[in-house]
């Protein structure tokens, strides 16, 4: 039997429930379920079947739940959509996040933390993954002029959302109320220290999440958040917090650069050259629209930079893969003799 199930198909036995998973840690999956969470472990099926991948937290799953603790996960609905992001060692490796997510809060603190370049990225993989991307500037308290950072980040793409705020003194929250409705999942991400749990204590209300200091010297945080953890509101709203994440490389990403840069790439089909470089070539509406100012030579950089790191990663994952097959062609080769 199938470990993935169509939930329009999908028929259940009659000790079987549809939960959502609300926290993974090693092996204990946490199921959500009519208000309470119960600690499951994966049916034999989920290792079993090599093509199986393993709920994450967001993910709709049908168990069976048991009262002392032995609930068990038959399988998982069809998703959404899945949030993943290339590893931190940049071997091009996608990691999975969360699932069945329609906002993404990219969460950036308005001091040394803030990075456009950063942010961008971020954008670029919410955008792959289907999601919308709606960024966070915080600590707008510790800022003389978050207008200057909202307006740079607008330019990132067509249609981001921005908004500046402060968690810790409530400075622009009902902002967010437009995304507050009953039955959206908004995920968190961001660096660590960028104030996401004090962002999810602060609409919610109550001391959820623990919360840490930052260091003085840079602003980073110190890993206060260990686990992805979705909180469902009472208002029906799930918020999933997440750890701090390190750095966020770009790997093969090349439809979210696409769908960050439109523009650039609407003008690149205008390009005389299908080649252009837009450096010296004639008729190249790249530079054209530079010097009309409809560009600027710092998005054009952007896009250039990004999508360098794309190829690099995309380069590096397939000599991975390549070096894997030709292992198991040596292995296999040898356990013939
Ligand atoms: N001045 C100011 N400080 C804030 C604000 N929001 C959060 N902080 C502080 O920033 C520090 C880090 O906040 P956290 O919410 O723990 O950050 P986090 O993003 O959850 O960090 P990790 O869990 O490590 O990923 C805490 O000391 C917060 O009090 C804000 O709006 N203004
Ligand atoms: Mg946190």
């Amino acid at each position: 039997m199938n470990t993935i199930i169509d939930q329009t198909t999908c028929s259940m036995r009659a000790n079987e429930k549809t939960g959502r998973i609300s926290a993974v840690r090693k092996n204990i999956f946490t199921v959500r379920f009519e208000g309470r969470d119960y600690p499951a472990k994966l049916s034999r099926r989920f290792y079993d079947d090599e093509s199986a991948d393993f709920p994450v937290v967001g993910d709709y799953v049908i168990f069976r739940p048991g009262e002392s603790g032995e609930s068990l996960i038959n399988s998982r609905l069809e998703r959404n959509n899945l949030l993943c992001r290339p590893d931190q060692s940049k071997t091009g490796v996608m990691q999975y996040m969360v699932a069945n997510v329609d906002y993404v809060f990219i969460v950036t603190s308005l001091n040394e933390d803030y990075s456009y370049n950063r942010i961008a990225r971020y954008v670029s993989i919410v955008l792959t993954c289907k999601a919308t991307p709606v960024v966070i500037l915080t600590k707008c308290d510790l800022c003389t002029n978050p207008g200057r950072f909202a307006r740079e980040v607008e330019s990132i793409a067509e249609g981001v959302r921005v908004h500046t705020i402060s968690a810790l003194y409530g400075i622009g929250l009902d902002e967010l109320d437009e995304y507050l409705k009953a039955g959206t999942t908004i995920c968190f991400m961001g660096s660590s220290g960028a104030g996401k749990s004090t962002l999810l204590n602060a609409i919610t209300g109550e001391e959820i999440m623990k919360t840490g200091e930052v260091r003085e010297s840079d602003s980073t945080g110190k890993h206060t958040t260990t686990h992805r953890q979705l909180i469902e509101l009472e208002n029906g709203v799930s918020i999933i917090d997440t750890p701090g994440m390190r750095e966020v490389g770009m790997a093969s990403n090349e439809e979210g650069l696409d769908n960050t840069f439109s523009d650039i790439k609407r003008l690149e089909s205008m390009c005389r050259f299908s080649d252009c470089r837009h450096e010296t070539e004639p008729g190249c509406a790249v530079k054209a629209a530079i010097e009309r100012g409809e560009l600027t030579k710092e998005r054009l950089m952007l896009y250039r930079n990004l999508n360098a790191e794309n190829v690099r990663n995309y380069a590096k994952k397939k000599a991975i893969s390549k070096w894997v097959h030709e292992r198991e062609k040596f292995r296999k080769n040898n356990e013939r003799f």
